[in-house]
Formats: structure tokens, sequence, C-alpha cells
């Protein structure tokens, strides 16, 4: 632990800092063995604070620092007139204003846990968001303390060329012994979170933006060299999201100059710093042959997110960590609505809904369940949750969905407007959509407060003598931990009925809605109220949440003709889609039942029929008839089940998959060639169009790799063998290597081809290893535990940490089905790996916190195994906090 007693941390305790930082001189001097840190500090009083002392002693945070010297206003003070604990030095205080000068020793090279100033293949980076500041120098650590940086690196000209840190470069020159320095100024104040620093010998492509109000800014990509022919499709994306943020958010850039720079470890997806935002290199570099269609788009939506934060996040940045969702859940929202502008919008809606439903209602029913806006913490790294970020968006979502879109921009405007330059809190952004908007969003904050996913029961009643049709919503929401009950929330429920004839009929509802609407969205705030439609001349279906209009859970007694007609009818890509899933989820619970019994019985023919004709419609949209077509995953089969039963939900899916496949295959075959002979001609083009016609194409090989058939699995090495895309290359390879006729000479072929072609791509390599640890075929413990010996994998890269393990762990077969050995080789891994990196140590253990919902046998060996891991000593805050929340 990094304190002897991890403590939690409340948001009812929130108190402004004592001091602020006016300005901030940070001069750091890079060597191979440790780098010096000087931090020269403007201080001033905060005369607002609520505080017994005139002067407060100052508390600064600093953690695995070497304090080389501390002067205050000049003065060097002595061992005895400061405090050096774990985690802070405290100082005596004079004056209201003072300058403090701070030399810290820190040591880059051996920080493992890639939080502060550490190395990546050789060059130096920093990722300070949340608490990393305080591991490169003493200061206020908390994003409300706002500053001016000023930055001088210095470093060896040979070892690192290349020296960037956050906003405008101002000067730069050469110095003796072969070093060299550049100084950055950045003109915004922003907290510590948002500093970044790095140096190496890196390349870069350069490009140029014209922003709305004929501000010329630069853009520069950064990568080792092997990598710059990767830039493209991430700088268009850059220009796109500029751009958009112009057009839809009235939101311009504000530096001379944006960067972008290429990491291989790194902890997550990117990171926001102001001018100079680092990503993981897995979320920037592509090209047709190394990245899939899904890494091209995963680029555009990361590259969109981190450049939107340059408003929502830094420009108006979070008062204090339990805001988190202030910037992270409206950036989501502003990004999902980018990728929805540039690609399909049904097919993106399909996409974050089915993340959501799988892993954030699985978080909600889990241990470690908050708000959106928690109420408390021991380490704040454990709460950049699907919570925060996803379900998040959906809050911002339903309040753009409740004020309408002129509304929420006007809502937009006053909150970048009233709280520039400031660290705001969630009150604030809603308090401005509502004093833009003149709407009442008092019962709306509930989504702020608290947490779980709600239920919306839906029955409904035809009066055929009135042609009355009653509809009656009722919500609840389960007990969490600490919530035991819950106020209701405030919904918005898209709505429409259709006929018989699947037309949707005009909507006339009591209770103000308006009349000859055929869609619309009612705003539900009672625990259970009645609408009653008009003028119905049979009983219509209702086709609800349209849209995925709220973050809910909806039950309604769908008969599977009802479901099967919605599929065809329904004019809500969402639903129709909705509707193919719970058909599916019907059709593969009832053989996980029957797997309980060892009973055969053939899958429901309903269902085979229903996506023969899925396959057959020749005017579904290519890209959501790929959605429709996949069945529920096996995630999200067990997130919907009441006990999970890993084994009986793998055969259960596998046995409907094959018999869509078995009775489909000549459709299938036919429109995977059809496609295949388009997608032929011309070059790869990862655009909405014909990532759309591959991933359906894909689909379709996938259900042909589950027929017994040795002239599929011939078509699929054909397709690896032929392609010109990592898409295509991909897809095949994992249909070789999970396909129902077995062949493992060709499995061994194929990997060993796929590894000759890309070992020296590291990113490449990370799906190597996942495509095997996630392999209901290949990926068994011991064969994980080879892979890790495995000269390319790299125990310090969080990436194939997560590839391989990660892999692993949502490998249903393998992981949870070996007597536990799965999870015991997990602990063990947690346990070592909290050492290292307890970030990445404590993510990688949460498939366990969920043992109580598995059948009894999984669940007692998964709690055995997380019982190993507290009886730790030592264990870091991350790891600690959830492995005793969830048992
Ligand atoms: N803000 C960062 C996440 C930082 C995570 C720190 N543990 C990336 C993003 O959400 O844009
Ligand atoms: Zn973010």
């Amino acid at each position: 632990m990094k304190d002897a007693q991890p403590s939690t941390i409340y948001l009812k305790d929130y108190q402004a800092p004592d001091y602020w930082i006016d300005t901030t001189h940070l001069t750091f001097d890079l060597h191979e063995d440790h780098t010096l840190v000087t931090a020269v500090l403007q201080m001033r009083l905060n005369e607002d604070a609520n505080r017994g002392e005139a002067l407060p002693a100052l508390t600064l945070h600093g953690e695995e620092l070497d304090l080389v010297s501390l002067h205050r206003d000049g003065e060097e003070l002595e061992k005895d007139q400061y405090q050096l604990v774990k985690g802070s030095l405290t100082l005596p205080v004079e004056q209201p204003r003072f300058q403090l000068q701070i030399v810290t020793r820190i040591r880059p090279q051996e920080n493992t846990s890639l939080e502060g100033l550490y190395k990546s293949n050789g060059m130096f980076c920093t990722q300070c968001e949340a608490e990393g500041f305080r591991k490169i120098t003493y200061y206020l650590d908390r994003p409300d303390v706002m500053s001016v940086f000023t930055t001088k690196v210095i470093a060896s000209q040979a070892r690192y060329p290349v020296l960037l840190a956050n906003g405008n470069a101002i000067d730069r020159g050469e110095l003796d012994n072969d070093r060299h320095y550049v100084t950055w100024e950045d003109p915004f104040k922003k907290p510590s979170y948002l500093f970044a620093l790095v140096a190496g010998d890196l390349e870069y492509v350069e490009d140029h933006f014209t922003t709305m109000n004929g501000r010329e800014v630069t853009l520069r990509l950064f990568t080792e060299s092997h990598n710059i022919h990767k830039c493209d499709h991430a700088m268009v994306s850059l220009k796109k999201s500029m751009k958009w943020d112009e057009e839809v958010y009235g939101r311009e850039y504000d530096l001379d100059i944006f960067m972008i720079v290429a990491v291989d470890h790194f902890n997550m997806g990117a990171m926001e710093n102001k001018g100079l935002n680092i990503f993981n290199s897995s979320c920037v570099l592509a090209s047709p042959e190394t990245a899939t269609d899904a890494t091209y788009q995963k680029i555009e939506a990361i590259v969109a997110h981190e450049y939107f934060h340059n408003w929502s996040g830094n420009r108006v940045t979070c008062r204090d960590w339990f805001q988190l969702s202030l910037k992270e859940g409206f950036t989501v929202f502003r990004d999902a609505e980018f990728s929805a502008d540039m690609n399909s919008r049904g097919v993106k809606r399909i996409q974050d809904a089915a993340v959501l439903r799988t892993a954030q209602f699985a978080e909600d029913a889990g241990p470690m369940a908050h708000p959106i806006r928690p109420e408390s913490f021991i380490e704040i790294s454990n709460f950049y949750t699907l919570t925060v970020y996803e379900k998040g968006c959906e809050v911002v979502r339903m309040i753009h969905t409740l004020l309408g879109a002129d509304q929420f921009r006007k809502g937009t405007d006053l909150y970048f407007d009233r709280h520039d330059g400031e660290a705001a809190t969630c009150e604030d952004f809603v308090k401005a959509m509502e004093d833009a908007s003149g709407v009442d969003l008092t019962q709306f904050r509930n989504w702020y407060s608290q947490s779980g996913t709600p239920v919306i029961t839906v029955t409904d009643r035809y009066e055929a003598e009135t042609g009355d049709y009653h509809l009656t919503i009722a919500q609840s929401c389960p007990a969490t931990p600490g919530q035991e009950h819950k106020k209701p929330f405030h919904i918005p429920l898209g709505l429409a009925l259709l006929d018989e004839q699947g037309q949707l009929l005009p909507l006339n509802a009591e209770g103000g809605n308006s009349e000859g609407n055929r869609e619309q969205v009612l705003s539900i705030k009672q625990s259970e109220e009645t609408f009653v439609f008009k003028g119905c001349k049979s009983k219509p279906l209702p086709s609800l949440l349209r849209n995925f209009s709220a973050p809910v859970r909806v039950r309604y007694d769908y008969s599977k003709d009802d479901l099967v007609f919605l599929m065809k009818h329904d004019t809500d890509s969402f639903n129709r889609w909705d509707a193919c899933q719970r058909l599916g989820v019907m059709a593969i619970e009832q053989l996980v039942e029957q797997f309980d019994e060892q009973a055969e019985q053939a899958v429901d023919s309903q269902l085979v029929d229903a996506f023969g004709a899925l396959i057959a419609d020749p005017k579904l949209e290519h890209a959501v008839k790929a959605e429709m077509l996949c069945l529920p995953t096996e995630a999200s089969l067990a997130e919907q089940a009441e006990e999970i039963k890993p084994l009986a939900i793998v055969a259960a899916r596998k046995k409907v998959k094959q018999a869509i496949a078995e009775t489909h295959s000549a459709a299938l075959l036919a429109l995977y060639n059809e496609l295949h002979n388009e997608l032929n001609h011309g070059d790869y083009r990862p655009e909405a169009s014909d990532i759309a016609k591959r991933t359906l194409k894909n689909v379709c090989l996938g259900y042909l790799a589950a027929v017994d058939d040795a002239g599929y699995l011939q078509r699929s090495a054909e397709q690896y063998n032929a392609a010109s895309s990592m898409t295509d290359r991909r897809a095949a390879l994992g249909c070789i290597v999970n396909a129902r006729h077995r062949d493992e000479h060709l499995v061994e072929q194929m990997l060993t081809d796929f590894y000759d072609r890309y070992k020296d791509d590291a990113n490449v390599m990370d799906d190597w290893f996942a495509v095997q640890s996630s392999s209901a075929e290949l990926g068994t413990v011991e064969k994980v535990k080879a892979l890790m010996q495995h000269d390319s994998f790299d125990s310090t890269s969080p990436n194939k940490l997560r590839a391989l393990i990660g892999g692993f762990t949502r490998n249903m077969t393998h992981f949870h089905t070996t007597g536990g050995a799965g999870y015991e080789f997990l602990a063990d891994r947690v346990i070592e790996l909290d050492k290292q990196n307890p970030q990445v140590a404590s993510r990688v253990m949460m498939p366990l916190t969920r043992w109580k919902k598995f059948e009894p046998v999984a669940s007692g060996l998964m709690k055995k195994a997380l019982q190993r891991i507290k009886a730790v000593h030592d264990l870091s805050t991350d790891v600690y906090e959830v492995v005793n929340k969830s048992l």
C-alpha cells in the first residue's frame, strides 16, 4: 500500500485550496540515470478559502521524489524547517505571496508505473492524469489549482533531438557537452494533470489548419521513424475533428501548434495534455497492411476525443476528481456524435449501446458500482470507468434529447462562456443547460448521484371498442453498494407504435404530446405512469427506447413473432438490432437451460428463419445488417443471465451459430462472394461504405467457418493469403483459428505466417497474442503461460499484457472452466504486476470481481483467488480498493 492505511476520500469533504500557484517554471535536466527537476512556483494565498489560520502551512503532494533543495523567497530552508513524509512536503508560510524553488531528483528510467515521467523505447514521456505530476515535483497536484506553465527541457542533442512540452516553443539553443534545450510556454492556465513533456529521437509529419477566425495552426504527429508512414489517417482525423468542433460547437483551437506523439508503453488509450497529446501507438498509427477497419475507426474517434478535450476538459476543467464525468462523459458524447457524422449513425449507436449494455451494466451490477459522479474513492485511477465515461456520455445525450439540439447548443455556449479558465463541477454543467433552455432538470440530477441501471417495465392494454391503447411504464432501480433505495429517474423514452402492416401510427397521447407525430420521446418521471394513445384500429406493437434513448433495461413481454416483426419493419436501426438480440438471447437461453439437463434439442427455427430473411434482405444497409447478424456475444449473454454458466453459454451460442450457418450456407456464401468481388476492385479505403461491405463480408465468413466443411475453411485460407488489407487477413485468421472443421496444421501454419509477416510491428503482435489467448480452441492456460515466455512478449508493455492476459480473461472456455487454474494464473499475474504497474494490475483483475454472479463452483474458485490477492502485504491502493470492495 502507498499509505499504511489507504484512506477513503469523500466528495462531501471537498475544500478549496489554501494557496494558488499563479505561475510554474519548470526546468528538466534529462540524464541517462536520473533527471533533475527545478520548479519555480509563484504562490498566492487563496483569500476565499475557509480556514482557521491567517497563513496556514503549505502542504504539497509528492511521491517517490528525492528532494535536493528547497528555497522560499530565495532563502534555502533547512531540513528542520519543513516536514517530509510519505506523499507530502509541508512548510511554513510567512507572506501571502511568495516564491518557492524546489529541486528534485527523479529516476524516469526506473519508473515502471508509467505515471509521471518515464521512458518508453528510449524516449522520455509523461502521463500525469490523474495524480502523476506529484511523481515529478512537489506541487498542489489537484485539478482546481490552475497555473501558467513554462517548461525548459535540456537533454543530449544526439539521443533526444526532439524536445517537446505544452504550448508554443519560445526559445531553443545549444549547450556544452552536446546538450541542447527548448523552452515552451503555455499561455493558458491549466492544472498539473495536463502537463506533458516528450524527449526523443522522433520524426514527424506536418500539416496545417486554418481556424474559423483565420488562425494558422501547425499540426505535427511525432513517432519513431519506422512508423512514420502510419500517421496519415490520424492527421486526417485531426483536421476533421477541428473542423467539426467549429461547426457543431463553435469551438476554435487556441495555440499556434497542436502536437500528437505516439508511444508504445502507455497505460491507456491517449491523453489530452494541452497542445501535446500523447497517444498509445495502438490508438494513432495505422496503415492498410497493419490496421483493421475497426482500428481505423477507433483512431478517428480517439483523435477526436482528445482534441475535443481542449475545450471540454482543458479550457474548462474539473474542480476535483469526483467531477471526472464532467469532462469525460461530455467529451465521449462529443466524439460519439462526431463519429456518427463521419460514419453510419445507426451503426455507431448500436455499437455504443452494445458496449454500454454489456460492460457498463455489468459494472453497475457489480461490487464497484458507482454513480457517474462518485461520492468517494480510495484510488482515483480505479474510477476511469465505463460508468464515468460511457454512462456519463448517455447522461449528456439524455440532456441533448430532452432539450433538443438548439437549446443544447445554447447550453454548451453558456457553459463554455461562464467557466472558461475555470475548474467546474457537474452541477455547473447542468445549471448552464437549465439556464440556457429554461428546462427544469431538478429530477434529472438523480442520474449524477444514483448508481445502478434502472429497469423499465412496460405493460399495455388495448380497448377495441374505443380504440384506446394504454401503455403503462413503471421504473425501478436495484440496490447498489451504499445505495439501498433510489428515487425515480427522469427518463426520456423514445417511442413509436407499429400497426399490423408495420407502419408507424400517428401518436395521439394524453399527457401533452403533439398530434400527428409518429415518433416521440416520453418524459418519464414517476415510478409508474400510464399514457393513452387514441384512435388505434387494432392493438399496436410498441417500439420502445428508440435509438437507445436512455441507459436502462426495458422489460416488455415481446413474443418471438413480435420480435421478428420488429426486425423487419421497425424504422429505428437500434431497435431492429435489439429485436434481433432479444430473439438470439431467447434461443440461446433456451439451450443453456437444456444444457443443464443434458437434453438434446433443436435450435429455435423461428430464429434460424428470421436470420435467413435478414441475410436475403436487399434493402437493409450493409453495416446494419452486419450488426444484426451478430448473435449476442458471450459477454452480453453472461450479463443478462441470472447465474452465469460459462460452458453452457459457450456451447449454446456455438450451436445456434452453427444452425444458422448450416441452414443458410448457400446464401451466406453468395453474399460473401458478391461483396468480395465488389471490393476486389480498387485500393483499401477506410470509408464507411467500404467498411460496411468488408464487415458484412467477414461476418458471412465467420458463419461459414461454423460449418463443418473443409471447403469453407479453404475459403478463409484463400482470403488470408490474398488479403490486401489487415481487415481481411485478420478476419480470415480468426476464422481459421476458431473454425469448426479443425485443421491444426493449417492453424499452426497461419499463425507462423502471421508472426513472420508482422513480428517487427508491436501493435500487430499484440493482436497475435490476443487471437491465441482469447480462442476457445487454443487459449489454454498452458498456452498463455508459454506465450508469456515468447521473445515478442514484453511484460513491461501494458498493450501486451492487456492482449495476452486480458484476452485470456475474456476466454470463457479456458478462463472459467479449468478447475480454477485460470483464476490462479490471473491472481499470480495481478500480484506480480502490482509491484510493477498498479493501474494495469487493477484493470486486469476486474473479471474476478464478478464472482458472485457465477455458478457455485466457479464462483467459489474466483473468490479464493481474490482472497489470495487480498492476503498480500503492501498492495497498491489500486488493487487494494478493488479487492476489498469485491470481497
Ligand atoms: N483523460 C485521459 C485518461 C487518463 C486516465 C488516467 N488514469 C484520456 C481521456 O479520457 O481522454
Ligand atoms: Zn477523455
